[in-house]
């Protein structure tokens, strides 16, 4: 898959009254390049739509485009990939439908993640990192000791996950991270463009001085 480092998620429920394109298009205005539909919520028929909305826009910005649980809904739109979680289809039969499309895993242990590696996902989530609100069967934070773990033995590129913000960023990135992944701090920001700008500049300085 194509290299990133900012990777916004949806959370429609932290912009009311804004619309979900607008948002996410100011996301990857200010340097976000994978932006990942998730919606738990609404019906089928509404995630296509917004689906279809957010492939347009991610093309246009050349960014990727990651569809949580609805493998239908990936394939139907064309997005460039899944992402899904533990109790999700399991990677092997999950690789049969999508090909060669991009398949991420959310891991919370190292174990999870050498199977995820050696299942052949393309990138794994670290996380929740901190404390979240935005995740409703949410397991304890695994800290940025895990990201250090993985950063020292895991070979696929992974992105850390799980209450990040601009103002505890510079620890996930001091653990080994070199991908941040938010919901809140981003599609919550009243500047989106510019919340996403200095994550970039974060993570920019921390791979620089690495
Ligand atoms: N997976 C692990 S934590 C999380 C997900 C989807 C929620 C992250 O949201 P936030 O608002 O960045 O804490
Ligand atoms: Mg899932």
């Amino acid at each position: 898959m194509k290299e990133f480092k900012l990777y916004a998620i949806t959370g429609e429920q932290f912009h009311p009254g804004r619309g979900l394109v607008e948002v996410m298009e100011e996301a990857l205005q200010g340097g976000c390049d994978i932006i990942q539909l998730r919606d738990k919520k609404s019906a089928k028929r509404d995630v296509l739509h917004k689906a279809r909305a957010l492939r347009e826009l991610t093309l246009r910005y050349g960014a990727t485009f990651i569809v949580n649980d609805h493998i239908d809904i990936a394939l139907a739109v064309d997005a460039d990939g899944i992402h899904l979680g533990q109790d999700d289809l399991p990677l092997a039969e999950a690789r049969k439908i999508v090909g060669s499309k991009i398949i991420g895993i959310s891991t919370h242990a190292i174990e999870e993640a050498r199977q995820a590696e050696r299942d052949g996902a393309d990138y794994i989530g670290v996380g929740p990192i901190f404390p979240t609100q935005s995740k409703e069967d949410v397991v304890a934070p695994v800290t940025t000791e895990y990201v250090s773990q993985v950063a020292a033995e895991i070979r696929i590129p992974f992105v850390a996950i799980g209450g990040i913000k601009l103002h505890n960023v510079d620890q996930v990135l001091q653990a080994g991270a070199s991908r941040i992944c938010a919901i809140s701090e981003i599609v919550g920001s009243s500047d989106v463009r510019g919340t996403s700008q200095s994550f970039v500049a974060k993570i920019d300085a921390a791979a620089r001085s690495r």
